[in-house]
Order: C-alpha cells, then structure tokens, then sequence
C-alpha cells in the first residue's frame, strides 16, 4: 500500500479531493491510505507560531525550522523509511517520470510550505523537492494533491481497466493520446471518423497510430 501523510495547516482544503472518486477508491480498496498532521499542532508559544519574519530583511514571514522538523520528525519517528517530499516552485518539474517513480509500496510525507516561503535549512530534511511549473502558488497544498493523485493513478487495481494507466497519455513515454470518440455519431454535423466504425482492428490501431500527438 501507498502513503501519504500531509503536513498542513490547511486539511480541510485537501480532505474533499482525497474523498472523491479514484483518490477515494484506491483508500477503499486498500490501495492507498491518506493521513494528515497539522503543522499547528508544532508551533511555538501561545500562538503556535509556524513563521517568521528573514533575516536581512524583505517582505513576508517563511516557514520556522522547529516546527517543521518537530512535525516531520513525529512522522519518522512511526516510520524512519518514510521519505520527504517538498513542494515548491524552486524544485525538479515534475513529469510522468517522476510519478512513475514514485507509484510503489512507500510511504511519502508531503510538506506543504505556506507564506512568501521556507527557511533554507528545512532542505536539510527533504528528499524530493517538486515544482509543478513556471509560476507561484501561495501554498503546497493544490501541487499535493497533484503530487498524489498522479502517482496514485499508477498504482495496479486503482484505475478500473488495469491497462488504462499504462496506455494512456504520457505514461509511456511523450506520445499524447489519440483522438477518442463515443455516440452519437453525429453531432451537430461533427461526425466520427468512420474507419472507427469500421471493425477492422488493424486499420484502427493505425490511425490511431498516426493520429497520436508526438509531443
Ligand atoms: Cl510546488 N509550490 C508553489 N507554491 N508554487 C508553485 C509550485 C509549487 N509549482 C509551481 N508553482
């Protein structure tokens, strides 16, 4: 079984996604499990404060060390295999590759940064830091759930035809899927390339062939 466990401050944000559809079965099925731990609960003082403001100056408060390492270290310490992923718009750009990579029996704990950003030294405890692309989110927490659900997708039983995942975009190699269709067969004058329609399973898988985008 896959798992994740989430360090947030924001679990309700994350919850309704985990909750639906594929997420949902794979937790069903025994597949996947999804935990949560809220970085509140690692504050400091009173307020349990997570942040601070940098040192040298500038705009905005970053991710204090402490609590950070108190909540992943409350994790590691159930579990000193489980293997740290950052989400941050300075990491590697994630890619079919790397959730491939990702989508076996581990157990990954997601820190989901906030504010303008992180003390430096919280790298210390990373093992993957993941981007997914040029521009700023304000948190970790929608990459997270892109994180997971990319790599859940890819874990055998979890997708209901135990090929689509691998024939499907991407996920082998560059090559886009090719163009798909289901009735009615016209549609406002818009109709279905008849070859499909044409039983024969060689000319189809040509076309198809023919028909999928090299990226
Ligand atoms: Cl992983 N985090 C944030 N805050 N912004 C992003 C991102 C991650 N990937 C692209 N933009």
């Amino acid at each position: 079984m896959i798992k994740f466990t989430i360090i947030t401050l924001f679990q309700e944000a994350l919850e309704p996604y985990l909750k639906t559809s594929m997420m949902w079965k794979a937790v069903d099925k025994g597949l996947a499990k999804f935990d949560f731990v809220n970085l509140r609960d690692f504050g400091l003082g009173p307020h349990k404060s997570v942040d601070d403001t940098p040192y040298g100056g500038g705009d905005g408060m970053l991710l204090r060390c402490e609590p950070v390492f108190a909540a992943v270290e409350s994790v590691k310490a159930k579990d000193p295999e489980a293997k740290v992923i950052l989400p941050t718009p300075v990491g590697e750009i994630w890619n079919q590759e790397k959730a491939r990579s990702l989508a076996k029996d581990a157990h990954y704990i997601i820190l989901c940064p906030h504010y303008e950003g992180y003390d430096e030294r919280i790298l210390s405890i990373v093992d993957y830091k993941v981007s997914l692309g040029k521009y700023v989110l304000t948190g970790g927490e929608l990459p997270a759930l892109i994180i997971i659900d990319s790599v859940v997708r890819l874990i055998p039983g979890v997708l209901g035809g135990e090929t689509s995942a691998l024939v499907e975009s991407f996920s082998d190699g560059d090559n886009l899927e090719y163009p798909q269709y289901t009735k009615p067969y016209d549609f406002r004058g818009m109709t279905v390339p008849d070859i499909l329609l044409s039983g024969n399973h060689g000319e189809i898988a040509k076309w198809r062939e023919e028909h999928s985008g090299k990226a």
